[in-house]
């Protein structure tokens, strides 16, 4: 397997972004990890440009092909992507993606003017797909799929722009060693979707691999062996 052209850019323009870092990181799971991906720091124009590209690439190379007419940004981080990348895929493909909308929800609910709590484009009818960061315990994530059913809307299918490929912390009782499936692989059985991503940890690794940063490589890779999901 070799990074395609694409991810490669990607990966180079997260670490310059320094949304991709290194050194040592608590996670929302209590986990220790040498790496953290944030994707609120592309805010630079060209990062965010280099972000949405990325992800309506990820969004329009999935096989087979995702058919859906809104692509809703969950407040506040998928606000931006949402909209951003909206854009590149009507850029890349305007017979196919000319008339995508895209959504939002309102953090607070307004009883005035318009009302309601969804801002752009209805959902009532309407394919979805989910735009986020990262999907880590998947509360943020199951928070927009709740809000896509009450607005009677379809989830057709979620992407994220990193998958760190970890198996869900051990649940009381439960050997924290034993193997697991991970959270988005949780959330594509039971919605019966499909969840893309931009990149994984294992695009990572074969990056530092390819760079010859051994140290790295080496505190990744145990991480990886300590914690990767089985699915
Ligand atoms: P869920 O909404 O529970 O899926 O968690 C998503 C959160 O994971 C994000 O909002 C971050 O706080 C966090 N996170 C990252 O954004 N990047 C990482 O590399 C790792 C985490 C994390 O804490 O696991």
């Amino acid at each position: 397997m070799s990074l395609t052209k694409y991810k490669m850019q990607f990966i180079k323009d997260s670490i310059d972004a320094n949304a991709l870092s290194f050194g040592t990181f608590t996670l929302k799971s209590g986990r220790i990890s040498p790496y953290f991906f944030n994707a609120g720091l592309f805010h630079r124009a060209a990062h965010l440009r280099s972000i949405s590209r990325a992800y309506a690439h990820a969004i329009a190379s999935h096989t087979p092909a995702l058919e859906f007419d809104v692509l809703f940004g969950p407040a506040y981080k998928g606000i931006p992507l949402a909209a951003a990348t909206l854009d590149k895929l009507a850029e890349m493909d305007p017979a196919r993606f000319g008339n995508v909308s895209y959504s939002f929800d309102r953090k607070e609910v307004k009883n005035h003017g318009e009302g309601g709590s969804i801002v752009g484009a209805p959902l009532k009818g309407k394919r979805v797909v989910i735009i986020d960061d990262v999907m880590t315990a998947g509360t943020a994530i199951r928070g927009a799929i709740d809000i896509i059913k009450r607005e009677g809307g379809e989830l057709v299918g979620i992407v994220v722009s990193f998958d760190r490929q970890e198996k869900t912390p051990a649940k009381e009782g439960e050997d924290e060693d034993a193997p697991r499936g991970s959270t988005i692989g949780a959330v594509r059985k039971e919605y019966g979707i499909p969840v893309l991503s931009i990149l994984t940890l294992d695009d990572i690794l074969e990056f530092f691999r390819g760079s010859g940063s051994e140290d790295e490589l080496k505190r990744l890779d145990e991480y990886q062996k300590k914690y990767k999901a089985t699915d």
